[in-house]
């Protein structure tokens, strides 16, 4: 392969005047994540080989089984931010609580919290099908100097000054933003270095990727019902395609390329959804609109949402504008 793109660690540092008054603080953080998903890539990578796939028997918060990778990214990112000292607290999908981490002073003075799903779709684990971590940065509304408290986390998504996913796919990529637009970073296995593979990445305005649990139809509201019989209605640029892996992180980095939406509504059997607001709704939020998307809970913006709770789950549309829009248009009609 041709290295003459610029490293994820290049790009970190020539970017860090983008941010007015930078101590640097949130750039180590982002090395931090950067560092931890190395670490998750090269055991997910081998998940078939050992004897680290399947579940372990326990339940995470929301009453679903956890797997045992679940578990060993979620203690690798956990560790690699305490053991740097550069956040001033963590809230994992995977934890009940939240964690107050202290600075390398022995005090509360670090400025951003991170909030992440440290391995999502890993139920897709055992059938090999691509895995991704999602993460999201806000700076503390508590003063520095104490430790942190729930309305750290409790924040609209419009506070977020970075959000990420890593895809651990055919290769492994880092993409995020800090609201300066969306860089995608391909990670070469042989010597351990991201590439900035993709540049500035935006999804197009209109698609033709429809991405949905159909199973669970008779469920939806009848907004979502009438969006679907759109997309399959054979007229002007449709029927569209369908496409769904079950894995958010792979859908959306599929539609940010391709262009298409990704729906995960309320139903009948789940009144608000499945997917987190906090680790999961939020961070993609971000990407989708630094990358000229849209992300919607079928009525209104995700990241205008006041969150009361960690756990918290929402409704999620996202993607090409003018489809999620399209499919607004059904939710309120
Ligand atoms: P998880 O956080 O427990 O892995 O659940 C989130 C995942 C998403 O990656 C995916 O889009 C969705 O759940 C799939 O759910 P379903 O199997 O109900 O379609
Ligand atoms: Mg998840």
């Amino acid at each position: 392969m041709e290295q003459s793109f610029q490293t994820l660690g290049e790009f970190i540092i020539d970017n860090q005047s983008d941010f007015q008054y930078s101590t640097g603080e949130l750039s180590r953080l982002i090395n931090s994540i950067r560092l931890a998903a190395k670490t998750v890539n090269y055991q997910v990578n081998k998940a078939g080989l050992v004897d680290i796939t399947g579940s372990i028997g326990s339940s995470n918060t929301s009453g679903e089984d956890q797997q045992k990778l679940d578990v060993y990214a979620n203690d690798v990112f956990i560790k690699t931010l305490i053991d740097r000292q550069i956040v001033c607290g963590i809230a994992s999908e995977e934890n009940d609580d939240f964690i107050c981490v202290n600075s390398s002073d022995g005090g509360y003075n670090n400025k951003y919290v991170v909030l992440m799903d440290p391995l999502d779709g890993s139920s897709n684990i055992d059938v090999n099908v691509s895995v991704g971590t999602i993460f999201s940065i806000y700076r503390r509304v508590s003063p520095p100097g104490t430790p942190v408290v729930l309305e750290d986390f409790l924040q609209p998504g419009n506070q977020q000054v970075a959000a990420g996913y890593i895809i651990y796919g055919t290769s492994t990529m880092l993409v995020y933003t800090t609201g300066h637009g969306v860089n995608g970073f391909t990670l070469n296995p042989a010597i351990g270095t991201y590439y900035l593979s993709h540049p500035q990445m935006t999804i197009s305005e209109d698609g033709r990727i429809y991405s949905i649990n159909e199973g669970n139809y008779v469920h939806f509201p009848i907004g979502v019902k009438k969006y679907l019989k759109f997309c399959q209605e054979e007229k002007d640029d449709r029927p569209y395609t369908s496409r769904y892996i079950g894995s958010l992180v792979s859908d959306v980095h599929r539609n940010i390329i391709k262009g298409g939406i990704y729906i995960y509504p309320t139903s009948s059997k789940a009144p608000n959804g499945k997917l987190r607001l906090l680790y999961e709704c939020n961070p993609i939020a971000m990407i989708m609109e630094q990358a000229n998307g849209k992300a919607s809970d079928g009525y209104q913006r995700i990241l205008d949402i006041v969150p009361t709770e960690l756990h918290q789950r929402a409704p999620f549309f996202c993607g090409s504008s003018n489809m999620v829009r399209k499919a607004e248009e059904f939710m309120s009609s």
